[in-house]
């Protein structure tokens, strides 16, 4: 043994899509929610921020000059790594979740299959795949890879195959498991898609509702990293709804510490994932 443990990049996504505010009120959903949201997060541990946004009624939108304001908003009042969501809602077209990209964020996520989603589908085929990708690619935009399940790690692979490596070099993933429909929340199917992942990628895992304390203790042990959220998680514990944010991630950051893999700074994040600098107006 010996050598220095890794730190761990956590990545909070605070809002996502599917829930609604009236469900959660500590959902951020407005701008200045969202800036107090990422400044908690940021003083919590976390280093990158995936964000879904919501239009003046609280509902997900993927409107194009809201996406451009929050991720300059974030950038801002945070040095948190700005992730824009490709996914959108289910039934988010493609064209709007491609013009995304055009907001210019540091990352953006990028499904690599279709999947189940509850009762709905989650659609991703391989033209919009590949076309996320070389988009991603010319704008100089870090894509992470968002595997529900053990076919989105082939499709990956099959990905990299045929498009050669994302910008900045680095495959960065993200598992999201226990989704109903995908991968179910458990260590083992987290080590069945990790055995399976390219040679050098980096990624971090999600467990959805109740199975994120197992896929996060899990991620910690096999070399992973952690994201959490109130996109993903609305239960801190049993018969205890999740405050905010904020206390996600200090969970997620005292594990970490735990495990003598203490939460990685934003500087280190953006070195691992090789992100461009467009902070301070450098670029876009
Ligand atoms: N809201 C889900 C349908 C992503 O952000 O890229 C898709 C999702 C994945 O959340
Ligand atoms: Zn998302």
């Amino acid at each position: 043994m010996g050598g220095v443990a890794t730190p761990t990049l956590i990545t909070v996504a605070p809002t996502g899509a599917e829930t609604a505010k009236a469900d959660a009120p500590g959902l951020p959903v407005t701008l200045d929610e969202l800036v107090e949201a990422a400044k908690a997060c940021e003083a919590s541990g976390a280093a990158l921020i995936h964000l879904h946004i919501r239009d003046a009624q609280a509902r997900p939108t993927l409107e194009p000059g809201l996406l451009a304001a929050s991720v300059a908003a974030v950038r801002e009042a945070t040095d948190l790594v700005v992730q824009l969501s490709t996914g959108g809602a289910v039934t988010d077209p493609y064209d709007a979740r491609l013009a995304v990209l055009d907001a210019l964020p540091d990352s953006c996520s990028l499904t690599c299959g279709t999947v189940n989603f509850g009762p709905d589908v989650f659609m991703n085929p391989w033209g919009f795949i590949v076309e996320l990708f070389r988009r991603s690619h010319q704008l100089e935009i870090v894509p992470e890879f968002e595997l529900f399940d053990l076919g989105h790690v082939a499709t990956l692979r099959r990905l990299l195959e045929s498009e050669g490596l994302p910008f900045g070099g680095q495959i960065h993933c993200d598992l999201v498991l226990g989704v109903p429909g995908g991968a179910p929340g458990t260590a083992e199917s987290l080590l069945a898609m990790v055995a399976m992942l390219p040679q050098g990628a980096s990624w971090s895992a999600t467990g959805v509702g109740r199975t994120t304390l197992p896929v996060a203790l899990a991620a910690l042990s096999s070399g992973g990293h952690l994201r959490v959220g109130m996109e993903d998680t609305l239960t801190f514990s049993p018969g205890r709804p999740v405050r905010d944010n904020a206390e996600l991630v200090a969970r997620a950051a005292s594990l970490a510490t735990l495990a003598l893999r203490p939460p990685m700074t934003t500087g280190e994040a953006r070195a691992l994932l090789n992100v461009k600098d467009r902070r301070n107006g450098a670029d876009g």
